[in-house]
């Protein structure tokens, strides 16, 4: 709730871009808290913030958890704090019992999760996981040409550390489910057995600015009124693929974006997702077919730009176990599920043994400030995460 502060928005939610001054304060809030639970900090030169607390064998790969302190613009409170704030509970309730564990433990808040700023998700997490080129992330720009190396230079993030200097035994994720499946089934638990794939590009449709009141309509190259018709086109595709796939144009840049000016160019972005790999690749056929006939029908030129392609994600059976056993180890009712949502975990899952834990969200809303989680919810959460990577750091 303290944290849920910095960057508070008036309907209860934050707005905490990546590598914003707001994203440092949270940073330095967490780095303050880290330390005082009597961790040590390393941050990368993405920008990752490590604060690990020792074991017993120095030389012992870590138990590591974390999620994300980056928000939607108008996002909520707990999507991807909650997972870092669970890791920081799971240190001090070792602390307040005095615990060894052999593994090191770290909570890691990944940098730029979200995607809402730099175009590209998961950017720190996938950097580390070396399924992102670190110097195509640090060069990759805002919408005002501002790049992710600048940027981490001014709040002061820009870390030593090179990528991959921590070896992991196994990863945890607590996260809310951002989905109505949990609170329908009246459980507090999801043990995450993998999440979808997603193919997510930005689209450039370029036509011709004109003046608004003196060039006839049958003269117009409108690029707006053709991304408008590419996204009608596109989402009706999704229910071609019912009842998974999941298609959104989220992101609209309109140049020059002037009430009395044709726009002569758009720039969208296409985020669609689907747990089946092969059905992924044919919505992305049929989706550049889709904008390219409407392109052709109006005088257009169109451009897709893969930012991800994320295949679908099976976390490891025994991490899967540990958070069963966790859950069975104090009767907290729980049950196997997927992930809709893409998350940090998704990345780790292809260097380490990784696990996902969910915890109910009121109404499965999120990415909207009216996200929410009970103090119970995520306590529990927050219990299951310690008792699976103690089971895992002993
Ligand atoms: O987009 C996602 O799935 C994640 O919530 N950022
Ligand atoms: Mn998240
Ligand atoms: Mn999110």
């Amino acid at each position: 709730m303290q944290l849920a502060k910095i960057g508070a928005t008036d309907k209860g939610g934050v707005c905490r871009v990546s590598l914003t001054d707001v994203d440092r304060q949270a940073r330095d809030l967490f780095c303050e808290w880290a330390r005082e639970a009597g961790c040590s900090i390393r941050i990368d030169r993405i920008g990752n913030i490590f604060a690990r607390r020792a074991g017993t064998d120095p030389d012992a790969p870590s138990v590591m958890t974390g999620s994300h302190l980056d928000s939607q613009p108008l996002g909520g409170k707990f999507d991807g704090a909650f997972g870092v704030m669970a890791g920081l509970e799971v240190i001090r309730a070792l602390n307040d019992a005095k615990a060894k564990t052999t593994h090191p433990i770290e909570i890691v808040d990944w940098t730029d999760e979200e995607g809402a700023r730099f175009a590209a998700g998961c950017i720190g997490s996938g950097v580390f996981a070396g399924m992102r080129d670190l110097n195509e992330a640090l060069a990759l720009t805002d919408a005002d040409g501002m790049t992710l190396s600048a940027a981490l230079d001014d709040i002061g993030y820009a870390g030593p550390e090179e990528m991959g200097s921590t070896s992991i035994k196994a990863y945890f994720e607590a996260h809310i489910e951002q989905g109505p499946i949990l609170e329908a089934e009246k459980l507090p638990i999801g043990a995450v057995l993998g999440a979808q794939g997603q193919r997510c590009f930005l689209v450039t449709v370029t036509g011709e600015d004109g003046h608004a009141g003196t060039l006839p309509m049958l003269k117009r190259r409108d690029a707006f009124v053709g991304t408008a018709k590419m996204t009608v086109a596109i989402n009706a595709l999704a229910t071609t693929y019912e009842p998974h796939a999941v298609i959104t144009v989220g992101h609209v840049r309109v140049r020059p974006n002037s009430r009395n000016t044709i726009p002569g160019q758009v720039i969208c972005s296409i985020d669609s997702r689907h747990p089946d790999e092969a059905t992924l690749a044919q919505m992305e056929a049929d989706m550049t077919s889709a904008c390219q006939h409407v392109a052709d029908a109006d005088g257009l030129e169109v451009h897709f730009d893969a930012v991800t392609r994320a295949t679908p994600v099976a976390f490891d059976p025994a991490c899967i176990d540990a958070v069963r056993n966790a859950c069975n180890l104090r009767q907290i009712r729980f049950m196997d599920m997927h992930s809709g949502a893409g998350h940090d975990a998704c990345k780790i899952a292809s260097i380490a043994p990784t696990g996902m834990i969910f915890v109910p969200c009121e109404d499965g809303i999120s990415h909207n400030e009216l996200e929410n989680a009970t103090p119970e919810d995520t306590a529990t959460g927050a219990q299951v995460l310690l008792d699976a990577m103690l089971a895992t750091a002993r």
